[in-house]
């Protein structure tokens, strides 16, 4: 067992608790603002952290364990940690990379065949009765031949464009450079002329600075009439404000959104619409998936403590 102690910050599955507890001398806190209660000795030796994300970690934070080497960081996405204080404190940050891949690409998918397909009111429909008082349920929309834009052609954008594909889309996509596609796919130097090339569009990118709004009014007023935004990213790429206007004056078609700002309070506007389909931030939430990130999370935490290179360094 490692001497450092190792804080485990958030929820961690009883398995992934018993492998860390196992390895590890843990101390277990529920969030960061919580550091303060951990014994002095405990901070001021820890060198490595198992980090749940969902609240800045920023150079404060990271002050309050002056030995701080690693935070190793449960999920694909790490907005929530300051690079650059890391870099600045000289502590390594890694994440939890592609196996998570199909579940946050299956539940993109999933979300547009709801809206199309009007899964959630045909349920309502057969449930309540309306079937056998009113008959047919009202014709919907076809998700199959949609022209589909992916914002952010990555790992999950990749999985996407495949699962899409496959429903008969024409994939357009933007991302920094082309990238390898097959050649029928058509890449987009800018999100504005992504927008406006397709009926619905995927938002893929990594969260943070750099894209905040990047799914501006002007991106959201170049969609075509009745277009459908996806959402698995963060809320913080989509200008939210923008987006409910457009949603609630009939404008865009719908949207689907796994992810909002101020999540987990959603904005009440939002959740009195009936063109959205809204997630609790599930994208990567199936037992398989988090067991396997929880599983990356510990070999690195195993690979710091050992020497070893790190498997899914960022910084
Ligand atoms: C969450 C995610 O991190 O991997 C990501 O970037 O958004 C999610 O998987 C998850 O809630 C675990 O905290």
């Amino acid at each position: 067992m490692s001497a450092s102690p190792v804080i485990l910050i958030g929820y961690y599955s009883p398995r992934q608790r018993q492998q860390l507890e196992t390895r590890f001398s843990t101390h277990s806190i529920d969030n960061l603002a919580l550091l303060h209660d951990l014994p002095e000795a405990v901070r001021r030796t820890c060198r490595s952290v198992a980090y749940h994300g969902h609240s800045p970690f920023g150079l404060a934070e990271m002050n309050q364990l002056p030995s701080l080497e690693l935070i190793a960081n449960f999920g694909v996405g790490y907005d929530d940690i300051d690079i650059n204080a890391a870099v600045e404190r000289g502590i390594k940050v890694t994440n939890t990379p592609n196996v998570l891949n199909d579940d946050v690409a299956d539940l993109s998918v999933g979300m547009l065949l709801a809206l199309k397909r009007q899964l959630l009111a045909g349920d309502r429909w057969v449930r309540e009765g309306e079937w056998a008082r009113r008959g047919t349920f009202p014709l919907n929309a076809s998700a199959s031949g949609l022209r589909v834009g992916v914002l952010g052609m990555g790992r999950i954008g990749r999985e996407i464009a495949d699962r899409m594909a496959a429903f008969k889309s024409k994939v357009h996509y933007q991302s920094r450079s082309p990238k390898d596609t097959p050649s029928s796919w058509q890449y987009h130097k800018t999100p504005l002329e992504l927008a406006a090339a397709v009926d619905v569009l995927f938002v893929t990118v990594v969260g943070g600075t750099k894209t905040h709004h990047l799914v501006s009014a002007d991106v959201l007023n170049a969609l075509p009439d009745n277009a459908v935004i996806i959402n698995v990213s963060r809320g913080s790429v989509i200008d939210e404000k923008a987006l409910i206007e457009q949603l609630e004056s009939g404008r865009l078609g719908g949207a689907g959104l796994d992810v909002f700002d101020n999540e987990p309070n959603v904005n009440p506007k939002l959740l009195a619409l009936n063109n959205v389909i809204l997630q609790p931030h599930q994208g990567s939430g199936t037992v398989q998936t988090r067991e396997a990130m929880g599983d990356l999370q510990f070999a690195n935490l195993e690979a710091f403590n050992e020497k070893r290179d790190l498997l899914t360094l960022v910084n």
